[in-house]
């Protein structure tokens, strides 16, 4: 085979391959794919605009550009000087047409443009009833999306209805704060105030609305997600924000409105710490109850005074835990709210299950190697700082003992009921 012919399968090759790596299936990012939201669906009629306005302008240029290849192109190499076509210098006409024309055609693409721009800031929630304590709260949904280096935290203030999150060391302590998940009531407006801790990052669901970026200290329009039916829709920090931001990602879960309660319901309690369904408890202490009780109790005991500097996990650390304490001890000033880690099903940025997909036991291999050297899992700088700069990012690797490790993946574990099968096999990562 000639070199020339190599050069050109090469080509062809890596075309080929550059075309394919356009075409994943069942991709979970896919903007084009399983829209669920109303305002995802806008932005793909007003792509769909766009796109047609491109294929025209594509055609016509296009057919004058073959048009003028056919009929004045010089035919043969033998020309003489006076062979050429016609030469012209200036053409009124010409120049007022091709000014015209895409001047028109961005007009128009601005009116669609600035329509939809004002149908996806605008506001239009309506008062959802939840139940909070026993008393029936009407609510403005409204939840306080903050970003992290490198994961989401989600807020639910049901008393508030008019929250200033310009400084979110302001924010009121929030009824339910969770991480990387956040769950709404299918078929409802919820509008999102879109914050950040450290750096700026960028909340995006493709399949339900448009990106919000999260800036720090500052507010941001609120923006706002609606998901038609129950399911999950996977997103991704989009704003590179450092050395984890590819390990920075959520999840929406839309719930049928009576599930949303059930949630709410068990949210708002402290963590359950029931040591029924402790079936990775049973096989340490093989069925034994009072050492199961001693493991949970190492779990507590540690959590108390190992963790406390940056997570709270409500009814075990509360007395020990104060926001003021962990701003000052995180640049990044905060870590995800532990109260309910058994009821999520994705942690550490929606990188790691907190659930096995596959058996739906708890993942006690990636919880115990998170605690035991959470940088083996996920890239940060959570070591102390040497030079004066405090720029610790990320979970710190403690130097817990194997039976700490055990006591807290047992009471991980205890402090929800495991969620449902579904939804540990929809979110399921590799
Ligand atoms: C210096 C602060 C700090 C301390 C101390 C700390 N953590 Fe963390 N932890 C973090 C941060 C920050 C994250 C978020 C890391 C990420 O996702 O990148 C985290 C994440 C986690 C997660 C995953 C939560 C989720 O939903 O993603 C678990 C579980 C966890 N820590 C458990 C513990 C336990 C148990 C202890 C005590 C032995 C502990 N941490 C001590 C800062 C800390
Ligand atoms: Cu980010």
């Amino acid at each position: 085979m000639s070199s020339s012919q190599n050069l050109r399968r090469s080509g062809l090759a890596l075309l080929t391959a550059l075309v394919l790596s356009a075409c994943a299936s069942d991709a979970e990012l896919d903007t084009r794919a399983d829209l669920a939201g109303p305002e995802a669906q806008q932005i793909e009629s007003f792509m769909n605009v766009m796109l047609w306005i491109s294929y025209v302008v594509f055609a016509i240029v296009m057919g004058i550009t073959l048009y003028a290849w056919k009929n004045f192109r010089i035919r043969t190499y033998d020309y003489e000087e006076g062979d050429w076509p016609e030469q012209i210098h200036g053409n009124d006409k010409l120049e007022y047409t091709w000014t015209a024309v895409p001047a028109i055609v961005l007009a128009i693409i601005a009116v669609f443009t600035v329509s939809l721009h004002q149908k996806l800031n605008d506001q239009d929630t309506n008062p959802i009833t939840v139940e909070v304590a026993g008393e029936a709260v009407s609510w403005e949904p409204q939840i306080v999306v903050v970003g992290h280096q490198w994961w989401w935290e989600f807020q639910y203030h049901f008393g508030d209805t008019d929250i200033d999150q310009e400084r979110i060391e302001n924010l009121p302590v929030a009824d339910i704060t969770t991480a990387t998940q956040m769950v709404i009531p299918k078929g409802q407006e919820i509008e999102l105030e879109v914050t950040s801790r450290d750096v700026i990052h960028s909340f995006w669901i493709p399949s339900l609305n448009g990106k919000r970026d999260a800036v720090p200290g500052r507010q941001s329009a609120p923006w706002k997600i609606e998901a038609e039916e129950a399911g999950v829709y996977f997103g991704q920090c989009t704003e590179f924000c450092g050395l984890s931001h590819s390990r920075m990602r959520m999840q929406v879960v839309a719930l049928e409105p009576a599930d949303f309660q059930t949630w709410v319901t068990a949210q708002m309690e402290p963590a359950s710490l029931s040591a029924e369904d402790l079936a990775y408890v049973d096989s340490l202490v093989a069925g034994d109850s009072v050492q199961a009780e001693n493991v949970v109790q190492t779990g507590i005991s540690t959590f108390r005074s190992k963790c406390s500097s940056c997570h709270l996990m409500e009814g075990v650390n509360d007395d020990e835990w104060s926001a003021e304490v962990v701003a000052e001890q995180l640049v990044a000033g905060a870590a995800p709210d532990l109260t309910h880690f058994a009821s999520r099903t994705t942690f550490a940025g929606g990188i790691l299950n907190v659930w096995d997909p596959e058996t739906g036991d708890f993942n006690t291999n990636h919880l115990a190697q998170w605690l035991r050297n959470p940088e083996s899992l996920k890239a940060n700088f959570a070591k102390p700082a040497t030079d004066g700069d405090n720029r610790m990012r990320g979970m710190p690797n403690l130097g817990l003992t194997t039976e700490e490790v055990d006591g807290l993946v047992a009471l991980l574990q205890a402090t929800s009921p495991k969620p449902s099968d579904t939804l540990i096999a929809e979110t399921g990562v590799e």
